[in-house]
């Protein structure tokens, strides 16, 4: 079991201009994940290509784009067992429509394009180390242990 495993996440345009920043993190870190790295960043047109790559060239290509450069995200990394699949399980399905109740997407997104979260794919091996590495420096992740005895009493 490794407890160190990462995965890149990003509250999407429409979470940031709907509010739901807070409620996403909280959602995560209330599962246990631990956060080691956070951005408030815009994504533009070459980084939205090399992001969603495998679907260049899908009817809705195009309109992916769009959404993910039209105003700021906020990227992260979750560290934790099984981090890429327990965050995927807390997303939901990618239509929010379809999506079940009690999960993000299911509570709180609208529909397939506004669907508010991104989570590297637990099926793609290595999708989740590639993301990080396209939207991260090094530096920018944080090594930390959780320190209960000091802050919890
Ligand atoms: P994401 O990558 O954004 O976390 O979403 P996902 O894994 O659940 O879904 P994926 O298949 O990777 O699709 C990426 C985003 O493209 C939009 N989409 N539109 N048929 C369509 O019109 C269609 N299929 C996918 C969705 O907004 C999805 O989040
Ligand atoms: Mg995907």
């Amino acid at each position: 079991m490794s407890h160190d495993e990462r995965t890149f996440v990003m509250a999407k345009p429409d979470a940031v201009q709907r509010g739901l920043i807070g409620e996403i993190v909280s959602r995560i870190e209330g599962k246990g994940l631990k956060l080691v790295a956070g951005k408030f960043m815009r994504i533009d047109e070459e980084l939205a290509h090399e992001h969603y790559g495998e679907h260049e060239g899908k009817p809705f290509f195009d309109g992916l784009v769009e959404f993910i450069t039209s105003g700021p995200v906020f990227a992260m990394v979750w560290e934790g067992d099984d981090a890429t699949r327990q965050v995927r399980r807390l997303m939901g399905a990618t239509d929010a429509r379809d999506a079940q109740p009690g999960t993000i997407r299911g509570d709180l997104g609208n529909d397939l394009g506004h669907n508010l979260i991104h989570g590297s794919d637990h099926e793609d091996e290595g999708a989740n180390e590639r993301e990080i590495d396209l939207f991260f420096d090094d530096e920018e992740l944080l090594d930390w242990d959780r320190d209960a005895s000091t802050w919890v009493y």
